[in-house]
């Protein structure tokens, strides 16, 4: 399996993040992307698509922002990180805004994400470098793993949110449509529900999502993966979500996939994407299943029996010390 990474993925560094009432350090740090390319070997060179795949999921304005806000942060006089304080949920509508901390909030649904000065540059390259993992799937690999960093689950078309700019995932979704791999499914098996990958393709029954992650009755993003949630329009039951307590170990989590695999069968699904977080392991310092090691092999094992093209996309994954053996284990798992 040819695998893909960009050094220029390295440039977003985040100093904090608001946890639990604290500022604690960013969880979703340099050393994850480091962790995994030690653990492997071969990396293969990232390509520029430009911004047509980028703007095929994301509105422009929200492009535009991203790519501006680290400068309208530091001529509003700041210094440090950009983050929001003020956040529109009772309605949006297409204001003009004269300041940084307005733009910033209307444009994410949580505190989660700052934007430092690399991480246009990162989130930008990320993307690349699951454009180019998909290629490699159009060129006739069987399986092809693109390292996001950032990840990319919880970005909607129009906002960031979860350690998450530009979703990777959804890119790559509607680039295999472009290119006539699809029908496309996406499986989401990170811990926390792919809230922006499911908004994106809610009302659209051309991609089927499915998501494997913790009951967000106790788990962030809360407000989405709920049971209940099944697409709407065109989109009806093209979404499929299904919740696990907290606690949830490698027996009790295979039923789940068992179940998502074989939806993904059924609607004809012709290419995969998998967002794949390790923060399902037992030893992840923010999440609480307790998947171990030799379980990534298994459900590598499963998804790779549907016998579809697919791109392992990363996502999260935040015990630094385990998780380039643990992505290792679940690529092993595909060979
Ligand atoms: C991103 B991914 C703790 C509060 C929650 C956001 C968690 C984002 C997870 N700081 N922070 O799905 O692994
Ligand atoms: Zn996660």
């Amino acid at each position: 399996m040819k695998l893909f990474f960009d050094d220029r993925q390295t440039e977003h560094a985040p100093t904090r993040e608001l946890h639990n009432g604290e500022f604690v350090p960013y969880a979703e740090n340099v050393a994850r992307s480091r962790s995994i390319v030690a653990a492997l070997a071969d990396w293969q060179p990232v390509r520029d698509f430009g911004m047509a795949p980028l703007a095929a999921v994301h509105d422009a304005d929200y492009l535009a922002f991203l790519e501006r806000a680290y400068d309208g942060w530091l001529a509003a006089g700041r210094t440090g990180d950009a983050i929001g304080y003020s956040f529109p949920v009772v309605r949006r509508r297409p204001l003009r805004f004269d300041r940084i901390d307005a733009e910033i909030g209307a444009y994410s649904f949580d505190a989660s994400t700052p934007i430092a000065a690399g991480t246009w540059q990162s989130a930008y390259w990320s993307a690349q470098c699951a454009l180019t993992a998909l290629d490699a799937l159009a060129a006739g690999d069987a399986h092809s793993f693109a390292l996001c960093r950032p990840p990319g689950h919880h970005a909607g078309r129009d906002y960031m949110g979860g350690y998450c700019y530009l979703n990777n995932a959804a890119i790559a979704a509607r680039r295999a449509q472009a290119l006539g791999l699809g029908p496309v499914a996406i499986l989401d098996v990170d811990y926390h529900h792919g809230n922006g990958t499911q908004d994106i393709f809610y009302a659209d029954g051309d991609i089927f999502f499915a998501s494997i992650h913790a009951d967000p009755v106790t788990d962030y993003p809360f407000f989405w993966g709920h049971a209940d949630e099944r697409g709407e329009g065109a989109g009806e039951g093209a979404t499929l979500n299904l919740p696990l307590p907290r606690g949830t170990d490698g027996a009790a989590y295979r039923p789940a996939l068992d179940t998502a695999l074989g939806a993904i069968a059924d609607r004809g699904a012709r290419c995969l994407i998998v967002s794949f977080g390790a923060d399902t392991f037992s030893g992840d310092p923010i999440s609480s299943f307790r998947l171990e090691r030799t379980d990534y092999g298994e459900m590598a094992r499963a998804i790779a029996d549907l016998g579809l093209p697919t791109l392992v996309v990363m996502e999260g994954g935040y015990a630094v010390g385990d998780l380039g053996v643990n992505v290792a284990a679940f690529l092993a798992g595909f060979d």
